[in-house]
């Protein structure tokens, strides 16, 4: 007889290359010796989402069917960064698509480059909600993230002659395999009109909201897939549309743009990310932006609410918690309350009472100017109804205040949700204090300060409503993606890939951190990453620098108070010391700087030429022999920063005491092996307390130091004449030294620091930092001691994974448990 025919099985890359290649051909309908790079990653993430989408409708279907409680994560921004290679880890099927695609003779990290970044966030607020994201579902939590679908991201950084130039980023110019659109999951959202007064058959008043403007809110699905597990959550970004999409009438009568004028305008919600900026302009078009997604996410829980026949308005605070990043969605408090009073006729106390058990909010500055304030009569216009209901909250805050502290108005000023000076306004971050059951700051010191400077009075109006939760960031991608060197070395060592789940157990690596062998590999790792950064700074910047320099790292948005200055300080200093003396010995250094300004942001465009002009200067002087460097990267943003972090021996974390609320680059870096040069501001004092004084370079005024200088009476000045070198370089920077022809070039700069009076104490820090950077030197000379402090800053920093922040919200504010997906 003959033999049974025996049945092939195709292995993993072959279904996947088979599946890569149907995609290209039936869905992207390109012939594989014409297909672009971005046609291959095209079809390759399709090919991948096939698996994510088979996990994302099982765990849909878990939560449903245990009716579990989730966490919805409302935020106005999401810093995604790229999602292929996130999406490769979470399905276990990077080798298998790295060999599918160079089999097919496609390089492989040519197509992963061809994937835009998903830059819905301006910085450290959007891409701690992407961690988060990534957390959540690695954890097994049920979760959902809800935000906007902006058509633009932030915008695209140039450097045109030192200056920064804008262009819109157009990321889904070319679609977005990732998303699914779901247009039957739409939501219709109410503008401007006004309020009827009208009382029923009972005489009972019963306001209306009339005349309104509607726009649609169409859902686009982003799955957000977890580590090592089965569980793939949901972003869901709202993409704002017209109702009246097309004016057919107008049309025939010859009026194109008159047709198309409704569908523009509902289409401009969502158009634009605010890259935070200061003006006037546009505080309408945000104000819309916050209430249109909260309108719409809060519709939709309540629909997934309600459609199980098990649950009621009476345990939608059990099922449903919901935490608002910032008070950026701080409307939401009273957009439910609507609900439930003027749709559900609820009393107004019933309607509170589910709000104050459905909200939490996390505050992320204490600056003021950050602090979201809205005109009343803005607010008048655009969501009257809320106005009045936000009298109400307030008249009832400022009767519990009364009976706290009766008869003080000063404490009833500051407490009210509507600030009296000048014109009235609207201050969100008393309405998300009044209307969420927890508070939280997001470093320790942040939220002493917050409970302790900024809300004193409602730490004692509500005591126990204010935690900490210090922030977190990813593992899979700020170590095992962006390092696969450190990744593969570490697995190495500790015998398991435990960590990329527990990332406590880096601390296992400490007892290698004397061994010389390990030493070796750990900076040969180092020095690997620094070749590929410094092919990518010949490539962006023009500038030749060497592996073999200490690279010294600061990346984060441009602002005043972070002191990029201050490292261009120091720089300078650097720089007259080597004029001074050719033969001075110091490390070499190349110092990397990536971060972008926000357009209206004057003072801070002119650092970023400050650092981009002098920085040409020095690359150029052949006097000082290459021994400093200096590159702005232009474009700053997550794929970049996953190239610098890795190769960066110093971490710059220089803000003023008691200016950043938390940071999370400074957690990033420290655990690819940066040591951090820091004040003790923000995350910098855990981190130090992690990784021991002996292993950090701690510099500069403390939050106390701060307070008692200013209290003191702080003048530049006196620094200034009291110091040689800092007096030259000071001068230096008000000359036209750097800028021959043109005076006054770092007019805005010299000014902030002298008679602007430094606000950021600048001058104040300057000598601590300089001693500091000293040590730095000293110590970087000495490689096997670095190295120590290197692997010693990896192992320890096991606290900052964002699982370890994300597990403490879960228990100790939205109260949720993980649900395994099978
Ligand atoms: O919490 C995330 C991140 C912190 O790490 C930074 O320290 C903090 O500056 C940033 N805050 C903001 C505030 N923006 N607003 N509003 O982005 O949050």
């Amino acid at each position: 007889p003959a033999a049974p025919a025996t049945k092939t099985v195709d292995s993993p890359e072959e279904r996947l290359r088979s599946l890569i290649h149907r995609h290209l051909v039936s869905t992207l309908a390109r012939h594989e010796g014409s297909a672009s790079s971005h046609d291959w990653w095209v079809a390759t993430a399709l090919a991948v989402r096939d698996t994510i989408h088979e996990r994302m409708i099982a765990t849909q279907a878990v939560h449903n069917d245990q009716n579990a409680r989730r966490i919805y994560y409302f935020s106005l921004e999401y810093l995604m960064g790229r999602l292929f290679g996130n999406n490769l880890l979470a399905t276990g099927m990077l080798d298998c698509a790295r060999s599918a695609l160079e089999s097919l003779g496609q390089d492989f990290e040519k197509i992963r480059e061809a994937e835009v970044d998903m830059g819905l966030g301006n910085g450290g607020l959007g891409r701690l909600a992407a961690c988060f994201l990534d957390s959540l579902a690695t954890l097994d939590y049920p979760a959902l993230g809800y935000g906007i679908y902006y058509e633009f991201g932030l915008f695209r950084q140039q450097f045109v002659n030192g200056n920064q130039v804008e262009h819109p980023d157009n990321w889904m110019r070319f679609g977005n395999p990732w998303e699914v659109v779901r247009p039957e999951y739409a939501q219709v959202v109410r503008f401007f009109g006004r309020v009827e007064n009208v009382f029923d058959d009972r005489g009972n008043y019963r306001p209306r909201w009339v005349d309104t403007k509607t726009i649609l809110g169409v859902p686009h699905d982003i799955p957000t897939a977890g580590y090592g597990t089965k569980t793939v959550n949901l972003l869901r970004l709202w993409a704002s549309k017209s109702t009246e999409d097309f004016d057919l009438a107008a049309f025939n009568r010859g009026g194109y743009f008159e047709a198309v004028r409704e569908q523009t305008s509902g289409e401009t919600v969502s158009k634009v990310l605010y890259p935070n900026d200061k003006t006037e302009n546009g505080k309408e078009l945000r104000l819309m932006q916050q209430y249109f997604f909260v309108a719409c996410s809060l519709r939709d829980i309540i629909r997934r609410h309600l459609r199980n026949p098990a649950n009621s308005w009476a345990n939608f605070a059990d099922q449903v918690a919901v935490q608002l990043n910032d008070t950026h969605p701080a409307i939401a408090v009273v957009e439910l309350t609507r609900i439930l009073v003027d749709e559900e006729d609820m009393s107004f106390e019933a309607a509170w009472e589910i709000v104050g058990r459905t909200f939490a909010y996390t505050n992320h500055t204490l600056l003021p100017e950050a602090l979201e304030k809205w005109s009343v009569g803005l607010f008048e216009k655009v969501l009257p109804r809320h106005l009045q209901l936000i009298y109400e909250i307030n008249r009832r805050l400022l009767d519990a205040v009364e009976v706290k502290w009766p008869g003080d108005n000063d404490k009833k000023r500051v407490c009210s949700v509507i600030e009296e000076n000048g014109g009235k306004q609207v201050r969100m971050a008393n309405l998300a204090v009044a209307g969420s059951h927890t508070v939280n700051g997001v470093a320790a010191l942040h939220t002493a300060l917050l409970k302790q400077d900024l809300f004193p009075e409602f730490d004692a109006l509500y005591p126990g409503k204010f935690q900490n939760k210090t922030n977190g960031i990813t593992p899979r991608r700020w170590l095992l993606k962006c390092n696969p060197r450190l990744s593969d070395l570490i697995t190495q060592r500790l015998g398991h890939e435990n960590w990329v789940r527990d990332l406590d157990l880096l601390r296992g690596l400490e007892k290698s951190a004397d061994d010389h062998a390990f030493q070796k590999e750990f900076m040969a790792v180092k020095r690997a990453n620094k070749v590929e950064l410094a092919a990518i700074i010949k490539a962006e910047c023009g500038i030749e620098v060497s592996p073999d320099a200490l690279f010294d790292v600061q990346i984060k948005r441009l602002h005043e108070y972070k002191r990029q200055h201050l490292n261009l300080l120091h720089i300078l200093a650097l720089y007259r010391r080597l004029l001074q003396n050719p033969g001075l010995d110091i490390v070499p250094r190349v110092f990397v700087f990536g971060a972008k300004a926000a357009p209206g942001y004057d003072l801070a465009k002119n650092i970023i030429r400050a650092i981009n002009v002098i920085g040409a200067r020095i690359n150029g002087d052949s006097r000082i022999g290459g021994k400093l460097k200096v590159a702005f990267l232009p474009n700053y943003r997550v794929s970049l920063a996953e190239k610098i972090i890795p190769a960066a021996d110093l971490s710059e974390q220089i803000s003023t005491a008691g200016k950043e609320a938390s940071g999370t680059g400074n957690m990033k870096l420290s655990l690819n092996g940066a040591l951090t040069i820091g004040t003790l501001d923000g995350a910098n004092v855990e981190i130090g307390e992690e990784v021991g004084g002996d292993n950090i370079f701690i510099f500069g005024l403390t939050v106390d130091e701060v307070a008692a200088l200013w209290a003191k009476g702080y003048n530049p000045w006196d620094k200034y004449n009291a110091d040689e070198e800092l007096r030259a370089i000071i001068d230096w920077l008000g000359s036209e030294y750097f800028t021959p022809g043109e005076p006054g070039a770092f007019g805005a700069l010299h000014h902030s620091l002298m008679g602007g009076g430094d606000p950021y104490l600048l001058l104040a820090d300057f000598r601590s930092y300089s001693d500091a950077q000293a040590r730095v030197d000293a110590a970087y000379r000495n490689p096997k001691h670095w190295a120590k402090l290197a692997i010693l800053n990896t192992a320890r920093m096991g606290k900052f994974s964002s699982d370890r922040t994300i597990r403490e919200y879960a228990e100790q504010i939205w109260k949720i448990k993980p649900v395994a997906v099978r």
